[in-house]
């Protein structure tokens, strides 16, 4: 890999963009997933390659409605484990979440590469492999899930997630908590909580808030959820994005 600068005024978006090309190698990301990363730089490069005020709320509230949940699994295609294996697993520590891996284009052997890659980051329990249940609606491949874990769980995070399934799983009843950088996009819309920001930020600070709000009362996690306004996030992304400040 190439040595990117520290003073390279784009240089975190270069090492995003190498770990993707890393996990293509490593048979973890698909090839589809270049592309994705390519679209979701181009919002993130509009909106100023920074966590703006909305999102920060959108975290501060997926970490409380995750706290909350009775069953919280979060879900890991072949672009988050490339790019936030790590903070993943921490994340699901911080909750008391499942990890599950669940692909687009699914193989058994990027499942199992997937799989592994989160156990070499510290995962003990990884879900999706045993493909015991189906998301009604969806074809064969792209349904398949864990019975003892997104088919029963009551909060799924889904980042990256294309618009079916995201609709798909919000029609099962599920609080779905998407992160995503495109505003428009149909799973930010179908989610209670859309993320608008890069996964590399958006997890660890999901986590930070988690573990700052580890000993809140039930009542104080209630309040943030239900204070967070998905509509106003939603705009207020949009709006930084037709109005931003471009160097
Ligand atoms: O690993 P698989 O087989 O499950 O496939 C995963 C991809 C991402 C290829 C698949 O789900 C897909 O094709 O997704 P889409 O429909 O391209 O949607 C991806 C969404 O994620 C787009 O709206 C992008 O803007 C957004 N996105 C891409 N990179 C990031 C991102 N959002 C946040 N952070 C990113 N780094």
């Amino acid at each position: 890999m190439t040595e990117i600068p520290d003073d390279h005024p784009r240089a975190e978006s270069l090492r995003t963009r190498h770990r993707i090309e890393a996990g293509v190698e490593k048979g973890i990301t698909s090839k589809q997933g270049l592309i994705a990363q390519g679209r979701g730089e181009a919002y993130d490069y509009l909106l100023g390659e920074e966590t703006i005020p909305s999102a920060e709320r959108a975290e501060r509230a997926a970490a409380a409605r995750l706290l909350l949940a009775d069953h919280a699994v979060l879900s890991v295609n072949g672009n988050v484990a490339a790019l936030v294996p790590g903070e993943m697993v921490e994340l699901a520590d911080a909750v008391g979440a499942d990890l599950e891996v669940n692909l687009f284009n699914r193989t058994e052997e990027r499942m199992a590469a997937i799989a592994d890659h989160l156990r070499d980051h510290g995962a003990t329990d990884v879900k999706g492999l045993a493909a015991d249940a189906r998301i009604p609606g969806l074809d064969h491949e792209r349904a398949k899930v864990d019975e003892d874990g997104i088919h029963d769980a009551d909060v799924v995070l889904v980042p990256l997630e294309d618009g079916d399934r995201a609709e798909a799983l919000s029609e099962m009843g599920k609080t779905e908590i998407v992160v995503d950088l495109n505003p428009m996009s149909r799973s930010a819309r179908v989610a209670a909580i859309p993320i608008i920001d890069n996964i590399v930020r958006a997890v660890p600070n999901v986590t930070e808030h988690a573990r700052e709000l580890k000993d809140a009362s039930r009542e104080e996690l209630e309040a943030i959820v239900s204070e967070f306004d998905r509509e106003a996030a939603l705009e207020e992304a949009e709006r930084a994005i037709r109005q931003g400040d471009l160097d």
